[in-house]
């Protein structure tokens, strides 16, 4: 049987998956148990309320929530839950992802999401940062993510080709 989700990665939209994928396939790379779900904080509010205030009972430790314009989602996910909320803001096609990222990055005091940069960079570092913070409690985790960054930096190349 799968593992149980301990990474919820939610999106406002189905084309937000391109750029959500990202954080998916690196939380497969690490073998960390994940779930991908469309969760609209404007469209389908109630499935986002159902989704946070549920978020702890189900086993959930991080939720990664991507989002673009008016990027309402992380932030509301964040009032619903104590879990960690990284926010991944989406680059929109108006304004390119800087209104994303203002609607993300710019909450109150009291109700914190961690904000990556734009797009797939930001999607996969909030792989990166989910499975960090698993692996502060995970020592089998912490290895593999270590290795995950060895290899990285072994595949920089001395010079340009
Ligand atoms: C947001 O509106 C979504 O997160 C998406 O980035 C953006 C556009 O959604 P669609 O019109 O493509 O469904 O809620």
């Amino acid at each position: 049987m799968a593992h149980a989700p301990v990474v919820g990665i939610i999106m406002g939209s189905t084309s937000d998956w391109e750029t959500m994928r990202h954080a998916a396939d690196t939380l497969e790379a690490l073998g960390v148990a994940h779930e991908a779900k469309v969760v609209s904080a404007h469209r389908t509010p109630q499935r986002l309320y159902d989704y946070a205030t549920g978020a702890v009972g189900r086993g959930l430790k991080v939720i990664i929530a991507g989002a673009g314009g008016a990027a309402h989602l992380p932030g509301m996910t964040a009032s619903m839950t104590r879990l960690p909320v990284l926010g991944v803001p989406v680059q929109s096609k108006a304004l390119d992802g800087m209104d994303s990222l203002l609607s993300i990055v710019q909450m109150p005091g009291g109700i914190p999401v961690g904000t990556l940069a734009i797009g797939k960079a930001g999607a996969i570092n909030a792989g990166l940062m989910a499975a960090g913070i698993l692996a502060l409690s995970d020592d089998a985790l912490a290895k593999r993510l270590d290795e995950w960054r060895e290899r990285q930096t072994d595949s920089v190349a001395n010079e340009p080709e």
